[in-house]
């Protein structure tokens, strides 16, 4: 059974090599998509992130049945804020800083409900979790580390903010030598024009940082080999 399959992408085909893959799910926190958390007090749409939540289910269950490593980032810091910049905690100056007490617990600290992952796309037991304090999901994180452990060379990107922190992971990420393939409609931001231009951004240059796809396409590919219906 061959075990690369092309994925009909931007700007040219991806080669989907399910041997050496993962699904990264960036930051589907509550903090980032419900009301009452960080996204708000910076004075967020929400409804403009929520889209992608069952899309990212469903591939987060396509992926599961596969067998394929799915993994999770939150965005979120130490109780004693040791790792946050005060400039980080300071810009925008929110109504409510990172820290501060809020509807859904301090805000973005790792260990409150409002940092932890919302109910659609939460970890299930044995995927691997990752706290990090930066929009990119290596910085003084072990990602680079299990990846390389398990040999994945192919990145599936799905989350939120897309010019945010799904970006700056994917530009790492592909810093690093993975083939990265952003879900289309896995990822979104509060700003539909930025989300916009940073798909185009990231495939413009011949892939300059990588490959874009509408969650379907992956999904027929995965499909069509393997006859599962996770619907
Ligand atoms: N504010 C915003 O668009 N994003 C973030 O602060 N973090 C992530 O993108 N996860």
């Amino acid at each position: 059974m061959p075990t690369v399959e092309t994925v009909d992408a931007k700007p040219f085909p991806y080669q989907f090599d399910m041997d050496h893959a993962a699904l990264i799910c960036i930051d589907m926190q509550r903090d980032f998509l419900l009301p009452g958390g960080f996204a708000e007090s910076l004075g967020n749409n929400l409804a403009n992130v929520q889209p992608c939540i069952p899309v990212i289910a469903k591939l987060q269950a396509a992926f599961r049945k596969l067998g394929i490593p799915v993994i999770h980032t939150k965005e979120c810091h130490k109780p004693d804020l040791s790792d946050l910049p005060t400039a980080k905690r300071n810009r925008g100056n929110p109504k409510q800083k990172i820290g501060d007490k809020g509807p859904m617990g301090r805000i973005l600290i790792d260990g409150e409900y409002g940092s932890d992952f919302i109910d659609e796309n939460a970890p299930v037991e044995g995927e691997f979790v990752i706290s990090k304090p930066g929009k990119d999901a290596f910085y003084d994180t072990g990602l680079h580390e299990y990846l390389m452990k398990r040999n994945i060379s192919n990145l599936v990107i799905t989350g939120v903010t897309t010019e945010v922190c799904v970006q700056t992971t994917m530009r790492c990420a592909n810093d690093r030598g993975f083939d990265c393939l952003l879900i289309e409609d896995g990822c979104d931001s509060y700003f539909p024009e930025f989300k916009e231009v940073t798909l185009r951004a990231l495939v413009a240059q011949g892939g300059i940082v990588g490959w874009t796809a509408q969650s379907e396409e992956l999904l027929k590919v995965i499909e069509s080999i393997w006859k599962l219906d996770w619907t």
